[in-house]
């Protein structure tokens, strides 16, 4: 039977499941850049840039190897604009008996491959993505019976089935999670890791001129584009950060600092999330790595958990959960999205500084996305689906099945408490505590309330008098719950007064 084999934008390894049985000599391969994908949601210029340059170098890596791929550029004329458009396009063009894929990795693309059988009157094929360490079955059965899920627990799991950082049975070092060790301030004059550089190539350089063109008015700039773009490239970005930055992940994993964008990141995410790199082969580097004694158990141990640990239970979470997930709404958060978000221009310095390097890298770091403007918007009661918006577009490794839960679950706790048991709601002494914003601030991290207060203080004390009804029942809060009793009525008067003024000024749409 011949086969028409659809591989998306965020499917680029070899090993899928739809390609394994390919017969070069008989099915063709299609990759589509369309119009659909590229502004369902106005993705970031750069992530539109490398998803498109890695997918044409993709196609080009297996016509190298005697596939026939029909690949569909974004400004070939003839392009319908939908994934949907240009399968149907390619079974009347090609004569070719059915279809295969791998399950995509966002709920609406799911859905809306239901019917494509149906619609295109022939079979449809819709493999399982095994490029995860846990099966959707697998979690499902973890997860089927238990009152509340604790990635935790999840991740423990995930130690025992792959072997990562064991002994026989046991966890190496004789502990689990090495947590309560990563979480150093930066030492004075510390220097980030120098990362490795990438200079597009004339193909991606070619690519970046197209998406400048065509997608003029989406986020983010192209001036800086460093994203590898192929396997080879995203190997030599895994060895560089094992090397140079691995060391020092568990110490500075939640640091913050001014015009410090990547610190010890890995920013292997955007590789990982389109398949250039597997889960495991990175996690594996790092053990090898501390094996070896080159990297200490609290950074392999602390970048392992967030891949076959939170990587794995958001990615089971959102699959569990969707459709009804996306609905909720546990602290009925209405406020639009403020301007700030877009154009970094305001006077809180660490928003700023996260929202700057969005738009340069389309990245930011975990603890930017979770503790600053992710804690804004949880504090400031941003409607989820504004947020839940602006973060699927501005990050180059945003898919809905990992952007959601990380922000609807973790940062804004929209979804009640699926994926963390509290809110990460944090005021400003946290941020001056992990970082060197405040230094640079227009307004003063220790000033509570008044004329340049930090707005994190009172819009944190404002949260909490808002959503006590509803964090009172919550063990968890209790701590912050007795702290909001040892405030007077006439302060905490106060407070509503300064966040409520405070976020009809700023909270208006763009
Ligand atoms: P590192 O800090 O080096 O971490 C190593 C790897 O662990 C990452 O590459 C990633 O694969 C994995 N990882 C770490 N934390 C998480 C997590 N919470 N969920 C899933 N994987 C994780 N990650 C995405 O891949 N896509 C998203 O759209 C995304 N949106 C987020 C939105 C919010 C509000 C928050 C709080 C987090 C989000 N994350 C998302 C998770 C995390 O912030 C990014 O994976 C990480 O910042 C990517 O940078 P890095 O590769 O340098 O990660
Ligand atoms: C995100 C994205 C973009 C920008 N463009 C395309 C595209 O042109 N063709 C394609 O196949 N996929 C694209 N994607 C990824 C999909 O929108 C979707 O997010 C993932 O395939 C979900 O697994
Ligand atoms: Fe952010 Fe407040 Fe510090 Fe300014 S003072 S950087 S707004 S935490």
């Amino acid at each position: 039977m011949t086969v028409l084999r659809l591989v998306l934008a965020d499917q680029l390894t070899r090993a899928l499941p739809s390609l394994t049985d390919l017969d070069p000599e008989k099915d063709v391969v299609l990759m589509a850049e369309v119009m659909g994908e590229a502004t369902y949601v106005k993705h970031h210029k750069q992530k539109i840039a490398f998803l498109f340059s890695a997918m044409r170098h993709f196609a080009k890596a297996l016509e190298e190897e005697g596939v026939t791929v029909r690949y569909v550029a974004i400004d070939d004329p003839d392009n319908s604009g939908s994934l949907l458009g240009e399968v149907t396009r390619a079974m009347s063009d090609l004569s070719l008996e059915r279809v295969a894929l791998t399950a995509p990795g966002e709920y609406r693309l799911a859905e809306e491959m239901a019917d494509w059988s149906d619609r295109l009157d022939c079979p449809v094929q819709i493999c399982d993505d095994d490029r995860f360490v846990c099966s959707l079955e697998e979690f499902e059965q973890w997860a089927a019976g238990r009152k509340g899920l604790i990635m935790e627990y999840f991740y423990r799991e995930m130690r025992k089935k792959t072997g990562l950082l064991m002994n026989g049975d046991d966890p190496v070092g004789g502990q689990w999670n090495f947590d309560a060790e990563n979480r150093k301030k930066l030492p004075k004059g510390y220097e980030a890791p120098d990362r490795k550089g990438v200079r597009p190539n004339a193909l991606t350089r070619e690519v970046i001129d197209l998406v400048e063109d065509q997608f003029s008015d989406h986020f983010g700039t192209l001036d800086d584009f460093r994203y590898e773009v192929h396997r080879d490239g995203a190997l030599k970005q895994l060895d560089d950060f094992v090397e140079k930055a691995l060391p020092g992940f568990g110490d500075y994993q939640d640091a913050l600092a001014t015009g410090e964008d990547f610190l010890n990141h890995s920013l292997l995410s955007a590789y990982i999330n389109v398949g250039l790199l597997t889960p495991l082969e990175v996690c594996w580097a790092a053990d090898e790595a501390y094996r070896a004694g080159d990297v200490p158990l609290n950074a392999a141990e602390g970048f392992i958990r967030q891949i076959i640990g939170w990587r794995e239970f958001i990615r089971g979470v959102y699959w569990l959960e969707m459709p009804g997930y996306k609905e909720k709404n546990a602290l009925n958060a209405d406020r639009p999205l403020p301007a700030f978000y877009w154009t970094a221009e305001t006077d809180m310095h660490c928003v700023s500084e996260a929202v700057r390097t969005t738009r340069d890298h389309a990245y930011a770091h975990h603890i930017q996305r979770l503790m600053i403007t992710g804690n804004f918007a949880l504090l400031a009661g941003i409607a989820p689906d504004a947020i839940n918006e602006w973060y699927l577009i501005v990050y180059a490794d945003a898919y809905e099945w990992v952007q959601l839960p990380n922000t609807h679950g973790m940062a804004i706790w929209a979804d009640g408490g699926v994926v963390g048991t509290k809110p990460y709601a944090a005021s400003g002494a946290y941020i001056n505590r992990m970082s060197n914003y405040c230094k640079s601030c227009k307004y003063s991290v220790s000033k509570k309330l008044g004329e340049g207060a930090c707005p994190f203080n009172y819009l944190y004390w404002d949260f909490l008098i808002r959503n006590e009804e509803k964090f009172r029942g919550n063990q968890r809060m209790s701590m912050m719950m007795k702290n909001l009793d040892r405030k007077d009525e006439a302060e905490k008067k106060e407070i509503r007064e300064q966040a409520t003024a405070f976020l009809d000024e700023v909270c208006q749409p763009y």
